[in-house]
């Protein structure tokens, strides 16, 4: 039996797993499949992790812009006369979500596309709010350093009667809590598309006022108190 046990072994033919087998010839058309597929490989693993940096990035950005919110809600909550019901603390917190800030009991949005001073006000009061009216340094300083390089327009216009300025969420205009730019407001005459009745957070003067000619389009404030009903 043994003679025929060592027949059987010699007409054995081993099959190699594929990692044992020999290289491909350098060059042969088989080496470079194999590179083609080490590369295709290693691009799909690189494009997986790129697009897995992405999706981790954004989903940090929504957590942070989240966590500002819900802090931002709270500091309002926190203010007195501004105990907020459960439906306006969700609708605040959507709001900060979707981009309005929160300073100091009020509620700001800043545009990002442009639009003539009425069509602004009409977007403003479309959510529940005007354009922005200035009532002390404080507020002042905190828009002009928010507006930045950017010309916004706010809720201060002297449309009807020249020279007399008006807030239009109603604010009463006080000469000694004006922050015009030096030489403003000067009705400067465009001929033919009129003069200047509609104010802006001017960036040339630091954030100061310009009146300026109401049918041009520029960005804009919306103010929203928190400390009144229907927000
Ligand atoms: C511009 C103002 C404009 C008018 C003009 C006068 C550089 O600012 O935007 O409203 O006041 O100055 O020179
Ligand atoms: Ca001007």
């Amino acid at each position: 039996m043994a003679a025929e046990g060592q027949d059987l072994y010699e007409s054995l033919k081993i099959k190699y797993p594929r990692s044992f087998s020999v290289a491909a010839a350098p060059g042969s058309a088989a080496a470079w499949r194999r590179a083609l597929g080490t590369a295709l490989a290693l691009a799909t693993v690189l494009a997986l992790g790129a697009s897995l940096a992405a999706v981790g990035a954004l989903y940090a950005r929504a957590e942070r812009e989240l966590r500002a919110a819900r802090a931002a809600a709270a500091g309002a909550s926190a203010l007195p006369g501004c105990a907020l019901d459960a439906a306006s603390h969700g609708r605040l917190v959507q709001r900060l979500s979707i981009g309005w800030r929160y300073h100091d009991g009020k509620i700001y949005y800043f545009s990002s596309d442009r639009k003539s001073w009425q069509d602004a006000e009409d977007f403003c009061v479309s959510k529940q709010s005007h354009l922005t009216s200035v009532t002390s340094l404080e507020e002042q300083e905190y828009l002009a350093r928010e507006a930045g390089k950017t010309f916004y327009w706010i809720g201060l216009t002297d449309l009807g009667t020249e020279g007399t300025w008006r807030w239009v969420d109603g604010t009463e205009y006080r000469q000694n809590m004006s922050f015009w730019a030096p030489q403003q407001p000067d009705n400067w005459d465009y001929g033919p598309l009129g003069r200047e009745e509609c104010a802006q957070i001017h960036p040339v003067g630091n954030g100061l006022w310009n009146d300026h000619n109401c049918n041009f389009t520029f960005a804009w404030i919306c103010e929203k108190r928190l400390d009144v009903a229907g927000l």
